[in-house]
């Protein structure tokens, strides 16, 4: 038998920018410990190997295109996004705003298709397509966690959310160009909504999102950015044919704290419009946010007290966009 003298060696990049970037195609050991120390060190990572397929991609941002290229009038057809529907630059009830327009959806087939009934059954079955796919990928990669995290049962999370009554939801944000040459010049967006605001660079705040798992497409114009650790921000560049997967305050509050819920935000770009798509991946109202056993001992003590997502949602959409929600449900 030839022994070769150089073992080959399959190079494969790991990290962009220093964000890391998981191959789901590698072997499962492998593959559990790297979104674990991802999810520890930056609570963000992107996927590649991911298995979804490029035509459920490319319908569902057509439809997302051809949706906010209507007039106002017939996107505000799909209802005001209180909660669900069509909202333009006011994000929540509290008086956040942001250089956006977006389509906010429970994510579940009945009511996709009974909020965008004015829209098209093209839309509707495109959009739930999608939904069944990254919802798919969100468990494949909770699972993952789990065994990482060398849990018991290995679906622990991914069952809340593959639950009937899992409270998951999916938005879709068009970000109009914003000129930020000279912003005295108002820009399309502005001339469609006849408002006068001087743009901000702002295209979404800076937050965490409550839930479990999200998982973002976008097209290839930039904006995303992730709040490091240390406190800075790092740009995100755009891969329309990849997902980016954070972890939300859920999952931190399920895995005491070793996890940790990203911060992020989306800065407006002056030249092109940015289009993504999030789903969102989250347990029933009723479902415990208690963290799981073997995440507590003596060197690990609970962080925080018992609630319900139902509860933390509440608290969620009481907040402002910026707020530290989970701090509100630490142990004294
Ligand atoms: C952030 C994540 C999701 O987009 C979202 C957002 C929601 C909204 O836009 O209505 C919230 C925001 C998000 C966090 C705090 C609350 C609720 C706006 C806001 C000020 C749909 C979600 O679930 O929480």
């Amino acid at each position: 038998m030839v022994v070769p003298s150089v073992i080959p060696f399959r190079s494969r990049k790991t990290r962009a920018h220093g964000i890391p970037i998981i191959d789901l195609s590698l072997d499962r050991s492998q593959l559990s410990q790297q979104i674990v120390k991802a999810s520890e060190e930056y609570g963000f990572f992107k996927v590649v190997n991911h298995g979804v397929s490029e035509d459920i991609i490319s319908r569902t941002e057509r439809q997302g295109s051809e949706f906010f290229s209507k007039p106002l009038l017939e996107k505000q057809g799909a209802g005001p996004a209180a909660p669900f529907g069509y909202g333009c630059k006011n994000i929540g009830f509290n008086g956040d705003k942001g250089e956006l327009e977006y389509i906010l959806l429970e994510a579940n087939p009945q009511s996709i298709s009974e909020t965008t009934k004015s829209i098209s059954s093209d839309f509707s079955r495109t959009v739930n397509d999608y939904v069944q796919a990254v919802k798919n990928l969100a468990c494949e990669i909770l699972d993952l966690v789990a065994e990482g995290l060398l849990v018991q049962d290995k679906s622990i999370f991914s069952k809340l959310i593959r639950d009937v009554n899992s409270d998951s939801c999916f938005r879709i944000n068009n970000y109009p160009p914003i000129s930020t040459i000279d912003s005295s010049v108002p820009n399309l967006f502005d001339e469609q909504y006849s408002c006068n605001v001087k743009p901000t660079r702002i295209g979404f705040g800076e937050h965490s999102d409550p839930q479990i798992l999200t998982i973002l497409r976008s097209n290839d114009v930039g904006g995303l950015e992730i709040c490091s650790r240390d406190g800075s921000w790092i740009p995100i560049p755009p891969d329309s044919n990849q997902f980016f997967v954070f972890v939300g305050d859920a999952l931190q509050a399920l895995t005491n704290g070793r996890l940790v819920s990203v911060r992020h935000r989306v800065l407006a770009n002056s030249v092109k419009p940015r289009m993504s798509m999030m789903y969102f991946g989250a347990p029933p109202l009723n479902a415990s946010l208690s963290p799981v056993p073997q995440m507590i001992s003596s060197q690990n003590p609970r962080l925080y007290r018992h609630f319900t997502w139902g509860e933390y949602k509440k608290a969620a959409y009481s907040s402002r966009l910026a707020d530290h929600r989970l701090n509100l449900f630490k142990n004294q």
